[in-house]
């Protein structure tokens, strides 16, 4: 393999997906296309090849963040609601056949706890990380590694009610519902907005998910005392809604809260995070 070579990166996340090029640690080519729900994986990756095309013979591999269960290079939803994925899709198959090259394939959220660990809030240390977006997701950096499989899978955990994942009563996707089943019809970025208008209904939905990610950030703290909790996704780095957790967060009585922080990389932490671990697989294929 041309060491100079990028890697063709790909975030498949409930509503959008971004295909890009990155060398090292810089995006040198992206695109976003949106996840079309109803079409199922073969047209996403259809979508993404054609996306690629004209980046064909620069990349040397191919790493692939998506949302749900990877394992074993097989792929499945653990919630469908965040997107429908037939169970056991030959993810790492179909696409090292669509692209010809070694691909390496992880959760969207374990991805971008990596990209963080390694260029963003992470600085170098153990952390983890979580996204606040279509659905809630995790990634668990431990003694510089990265855990795998179901690890990280927050937003299936349940609390009393085993029918209610934490997600389905406090993600973005929640946010929209919980406002319509109110009578507006918005996406979570307007119930934000109204709720920095004032509204009451909008400022007690994102209240009630603040409250569900605090009461989270606690438990992690007692399972894994990480040095910092790092939150990113469209709804966790919406204005005012990492303050608004720090501010519900009940420390274990004798210590002080877990610390947490914005993450750093925005979009573009889950493909900085799989195209290093795709570069490994990729060096080591002597691609
Ligand atoms: C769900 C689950 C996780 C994912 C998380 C965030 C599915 C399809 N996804 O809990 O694997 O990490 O949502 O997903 O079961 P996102 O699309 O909101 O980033």
């Amino acid at each position: 393999m041309d060491q100079d070579k990028a890697i063709l990166a790909v975030d498949i996340g409930g509503t959008k997906t971004l295909v890009a090029l990155v060398r090292g640690s810089a995006v040198v080519a992206e695109a976003t296309v949106p996840t079309r729900r109803e079409d199922g994986p073969d047209h996403w990756f259809a979508a993404v090849a054609a996306t690629a095309a004209a980046w064909r013979g620069q990349f040397s591999g191919v790493g692939l963040a998506v949302t749900g269960f990877v394992r074993n290079g097989l792929w499945s939803a653990m919630n469908p609601a965040t997107l429908g994925i037939p169970p056991d899709y030959p993810l790492i198959d179909r696409v090292e056949r669509l692209f010809g090259l070694p691909a390496v394939a992880f959760n969207d959220a374990q991805a971008a706890g990596w990209g963080e660990h390694t260029l963003g809030a992470g600085q170098g240390q153990d952390l983890v990380f979580l996204t606040i977006s279509t659905g809630i997701g995790g990634g668990i950096v431990l003694n510089g590694r990265l855990l795998e499989g179901l690890a990280g899978h927050f937003g299936l955990t349940t609390d009393g009610d085993d029918t209610l994942f934490l997600e389905d009563r406090a993600s973005g996707r929640w946010m929209a519902a919980e406002a319509r089943r109110q009578g507006h019809a918005v996406d979570a970025r307007q119930v934000f907005a109204a709720a920095a208008a004032g509204e009451a209904w909008a400022g007690d939905i994102v209240e009630g998910s603040a409250r569900s990610v605090a009461r989270l950030c606690r438990n992690i703290q007692l399972t894994l005392d990480p040095p910092r909790i790092v939150i990113g996704g469209g709804i966790g780095l919406a204005d005012g809604f990492i303050e608004r957790v720090r501010g519900l967060v009940v420390p274990p009585s004798l210590v002080p809260p877990v610390s947490i922080c914005r993450a750093e990389l925005g979009v573009h932490a889950g493909i900085l995070g799989i195209a290093d671990l795709a570069r490994a697989k990729s060096l080591h294929a002597g691609g």
